[in-house]
């Protein structure tokens, strides 16, 4: 130990440094590792917490797709739900109107007096009496009203925006029977009918097949611009009445009908034109007398006034809802 006492005060200080110093530098290193750990241990836990946080949105997102998901399904579901009450509700008034109509037709039907009127006995083919329109040069002769069956009639849609001076006021009453002829009958059902441009929707034969439905299935439609369509009744035949629906669901005005019979297919020779509403000669087949009006179940009936003819041509050119031709069904009353 002695030895020790002979070294020398800065020999005895440079060891107190460098212990110093060692333990210093122990220290620093300590701290860093410390200081590291801890940056580790943070970044381990931002990790952890952000992790957590992203299936945490996940499941937000999941729960929202699902509420969304039931949201709409029951939207769906109510809407259609309120559209089937609502076309139940159409069908139902309109088989009342077309059950009134039927009715009205025939202004004295055989009833009980004490039975309630129903629809099956309105609908059975009632007397016939009470004011008519007699077909035009047809008097004195062995005349009894032309049947036709209505379809039903549509109720809903929006409002017709259109007036003008040739528009005919909306009727609802029934139209009073048309006398023709004893044994004038539909003579156009089933006849082949051609036309100006071929059918956009629906074809020909539709237009004499019988069914007069305001369903867009029953609907042919040609193109826009002055269009026609033409029958072909196999045969000459005394004519009094054409019967024509153009598309009747909702309202609407088709423009420039002009209605012409004949013998000649291509309509060249002898004509003879029985409506014409086209006031102002846009189609170029004169100018006409008769008015626009708005499509119904009940159709629009031209006097043929018993003319001589085996053709029959109608023309329109566009409506007031588009720029588009369109024909459910023509009748064409008759006899050889
Ligand atoms: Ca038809
Ligand atoms: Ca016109």
């Amino acid at each position: 130990m002695k030895q020790n006492d002979y070294r020398s005060p800065f020999a005895a200080s440079m060891v107190t440094l460098a212990a110093t110093l060692f333990v210093l530098v122990a220290a620093i290193l300590f701290t860093l590792h410390q200081q590291a750990q801890n940056a580790r241990k943070d970044a381990e836990e931002a990790q952890r917490v952000k992790a957590e946080l992203a299936t945490l949105q996940d499941k937000q997102d999941r729960a929202l797709e699902a509420i969304q998901q039931q949201l709409a399904q029951r939207l769906e579901e109510e809407s259609s739900r309120l559209h089937s009450m609502l076309e139940d509700n159409n069908r139902q008034l309109s088989q009342l109107v077309t059950a009134v109509d039927r009715q009205s037709e025939f202004p004295f039907p055989r009833l009980r007096k004490d039975a309630e009127p129903t629809v099956a006995q309105a609908e059975a083919p009632p007397p016939v009496q009470g004011p008519s329109v007699p077909s035009t040069d047809v008097q004195g002769e062995d005349l009894e009203p032309i049947k036709i069956e209505l379809p039903e009639a549509f109720f809903g849609g929006t409002p017709i925006e259109y007036w003008d001076a040739h528009l005919e006021t909306e009727s609802n009453k029934p139209r009073p029977p048309f006398l023709a002829p004893r044994g004038t009958v539909n003579v156009a059902k089933g006849k082949p009918a051609a036309s100006s441009a071929a059918p956009l929707q629906g074809d020909l034969a539709q237009l004499t097949d019988g069914d007069k439905d305001y369903n867009k299935r029953s609907l042919i439609e040609l193109p826009a611009g002055l269009q026609w369509v033409q029958i072909d009744l196999g045969a000459e035949y005394k004519l009094y009445a054409v019967l024509v629906w153009h598309f009747h669901e909702g309202k609407r005005v088709y423009h420039d009908i002009v209605v012409q019979v004949g013998n000649d297919a291509e309509f060249k020779d002898a004509v003879t034109t029985i409506y014409n509403n086209d006031f102002d000669d846009s189609a170029g087949l004169g100018v006409g007398q008769d008015m626009e009006y708005v499509e119904n179940h009940k159709g629009r009936l031209m006097d043929a006034k018993g003319i001589n003819a085996r053709y029959v041509r109608l023309y329109s050119q566009g409506n007031t809802a588009n720029d588009m031709n369109n024909y459910v069904e023509v009748e064409v009353f008759g006899m050889k």
